[in-house]
């Protein structure tokens, strides 16, 4: 028997468009792009030779079209974790069920993501303007503990010597550990982006170590995650998103990476809040490689 998604499990608007991307299973391309700012989508939509469709809705607005003749859906994410888990599931959803018998189609439709965004750098070789791939992230969102099969697609390995060498306080959650797509990334990264680990955090400030008037738990914490190292492994950035993108994507079979631009380097305590020229680059050679 067929599992059945009940109109409250997947909730679909009368215009036949998924609940909150107010998106139809046509109008979505197999090769998508995320990009957390709204505003990001016409930068990269601006690239396309030709536009097929937009929608827009809260902080999810999406642009389908071709760039250079391959068909690519650019979405907006809006920030962290918990969008993750509605924008991926929504896109699976259009991707991999029947919206009129409310049941999985027979034969797997696989997606491409590539997350564009934008980060945090933690090395002295990740200054601003860095383009960094994430080929694994650590979740400090706690999303992927919420689905079955988090430990068969985690490193747990990896997670064991992390919270170890942090002396992790078990009040923070369980930090996931999850690796990207092998081929997708090396094909986005090519030769020019740094290759690390990222850490998707469920805050910008305290999560991220960032101390304005309230002090934090853990005032050694980046000092900490700065020094690590695991099988060759450094974490190089921190931004909000990585992390449920690659661990849904894995878990419901699609390929997924993140790659994002240093904005801010927390070691030289410096930012660059004029970045939409150099992102710009990022986004063609993105566009290119997807
Ligand atoms: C925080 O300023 C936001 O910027 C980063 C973080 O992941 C978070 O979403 O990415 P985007 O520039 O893609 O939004
Ligand atoms: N995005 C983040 O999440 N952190 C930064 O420091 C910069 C961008």
């Amino acid at each position: 028997m067929k599992k059945y998604f009940a109109e409250s499990e997947l909730i679909i608007n009368q215009d036949g468009s998924i609940f909150h991307l107010h998106l139809k299973p046509e109008q979505m391309a197999d090769k998508i792009i995320l990009v957390g700012d709204p505003g990001r989508v016409e930068l990269v939509a601006s690239h396309f030779d030709r536009r097929e469709c937009e929608t827009e809705n809260r902080e999810f607005r999406t642009v389908t079209g071709t760039f250079r003749g391959k068909r690519i859906t650019v979405q907006s994410t809006g920030i962290g974790c918990d969008n993750i888990d509605i924008v991926l599931n929504e896109m699976d959803a259009l991707a991999n069920i029947d919206f009129k018998t409310r049941t999985e189609n027979e034969a797997h439709r696989q997606l491409t993501f590539v997350r564009i965004g934008t980060c945090g750098g933690l090395q002295p070789y990740t200054p601003t303007g860095t383009f960094i791939i994430s080929e694994k992230s650590i979740g400090f969102d706690g999303l992927l503990n919420f689905y079955a099969g988090r430990n068969e697609v985690c490193d747990l390995d990896f997670e064991q010597a992390f919270t170890k060498h942090m002396n992790w306080n078990r009040q923070l959650g369980s930090p996931y550990v999850i690796d990207a797509d092998k081929e997708l990334t090396e094909r986005i990264a090519a030769n020019d982006m740094v290759r690390g680990v990222t850490i998707a955090c469920g805050g910008f400030f305290g999560p991220q170590g960032r101390e304005l008037r309230i002090p934090l738990s853990d005032p050694d914490q980046n000092k900490k995650i700065e020094r690590f190292v695991h099988n060759g492994h450094r974490i190089t950035n921190f931004e909000m998103e990585s992390s449920a993108i690659a661990g849904l994507a894995r878990l419901m079979g699609h390929k997924a990476t993140t790659c994002c631009m240093v904005i801010a380097n927390r070691l030289e305590k410096q930012a660059n809040t004029g970045y939409k020229n150099t992102i710009d680059n990022l986004i063609e050679k993105v566009l290119e490689r997807i």
